[in-house]
């Protein structure tokens, strides 16, 4: 464990506070086409419905809601398009569950409009680099997460070098995007950090990333990590997507033990066991230090 200083245990989060004395499970709700039906708008508000109470049952403490896939390969969205399958998703989460929803976007006009209905924390795997988006996040006041990535999700698995460690460099990018949402008036208090996992990396990149995750704890910020049914586990075990939860379990813990307060998954239930089993774990020894 790290004897860095300790992040703050609470984070605003807009209408809501965060604990994050204890890891917290964050579910996926993809709201792209592929992932739900090819119904209407009424169908798709329906599934999100669904979908979300079953993740907030199961334990979930954030729901994030993305409308762009950003998975390697995927085109960009238009912003109508985003706005129209993300916006009624935020308003039914707010209004029917009062839940955490976290919006995964790129987009400065739908931070903004999201923050209005709701949201409590933007989650934008651009890092705010955007035109507009600093100026949008800062006047939201809401939590941020960074994360490291290079290039765009359609060309940054074509072939991902690094001319240092790849932590180093993660590290690097991420305090200096630290730096630029200070400059542009987002307290650092407010940020979150993510090493990107899957993002412009090999597998290697990936496998090493985790072993180091210390190089980034020693930024003093909560750290939030994606790896669920990520093609890094279908390397390594060779299982389709559908089979990958043994494997992302196994990282969740991983994960954990390196430092990580927010798993972002598909899985809830069986990675709310895994994470809390493993953080008694890590109390035990807490105490007998
Ligand atoms: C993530 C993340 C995210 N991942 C944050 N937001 C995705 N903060 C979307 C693969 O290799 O890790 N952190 N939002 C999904 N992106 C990917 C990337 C999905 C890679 C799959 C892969 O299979």
């Amino acid at each position: 464990m790290t004897d860095s200083v300790p992040t703050s245990a609470r984070l605003r989060c807009g209408p809501h506070h965060l604990d994050l004395s204890r890891p917290r499970v964050m579910g996926i709700l993809n709201v792209t086409p592929d992932s739900f039906s090819d119904g209407g708008r009424h169908d798709r508000l329906d599934d999100a419905r669904r979908h979300a109470e079953r993740l907030l049952q199961e334990g979930a403490a954030i729901i994030d809601v993305g409308g762009e896939s950003t998975r390697p390969g995927a085109e960009p969205v238009a912003l109508e398009a985003e706005r129209e399958r993300v916006l009624p998703v935020v308003e039914m989460l707010v209004s029917e569950f009062d839940a955490l929803v976290s919006v995964d976007t790129s987009s400065p006009e739908l931070m903004r409009e999201v923050a209005e209905a709701g949201a409590g924390m933007i989650n934008d795997v651009r890092s705010l680099t955007r035109p507009g988006a600093l100026e949008a996040a800062a006047g939201t006041g809401l939590p941020v997460c960074l994360m490291h990535m290079l290039g765009e999700p359609q060309t940054m698995q074509q072939a991902p070098h690094y001319d240092r460690p790849v932590e180093a460099a993660v590290a690097d990018f991420l305090r200096e995007h630290i730096a630029i949402c200070e400059a542009a008036g987002i307290a650092r208090e407010r940020l979150l950090l993510d090493p990107g996992f899957g993002f412009a990396k090999t597998l290697e990149h990936n496998l090493r990333l985790l072993n180091r995750m210390d190089s980034l704890e020693a930024l003093g910020l909560p750290l939030l990590v994606g790896m669920s049914r990520k093609s890094m586990i279908g390397k390594v075990l060779e299982r389709p997507v559908d089979q990958r939860l043994p494997g992302g379990l196994a990282l969740s813990v991983m994960a954990v033990e390196r430092g990580a307060r927010i798993i972002r998954v598909h899985d809830v239930a069986p990675t709310v066991d895994a994470v809390n089993m493993a953080w008694a774990v890590l109390q035990e020894q807490n105490e007998h230090e």
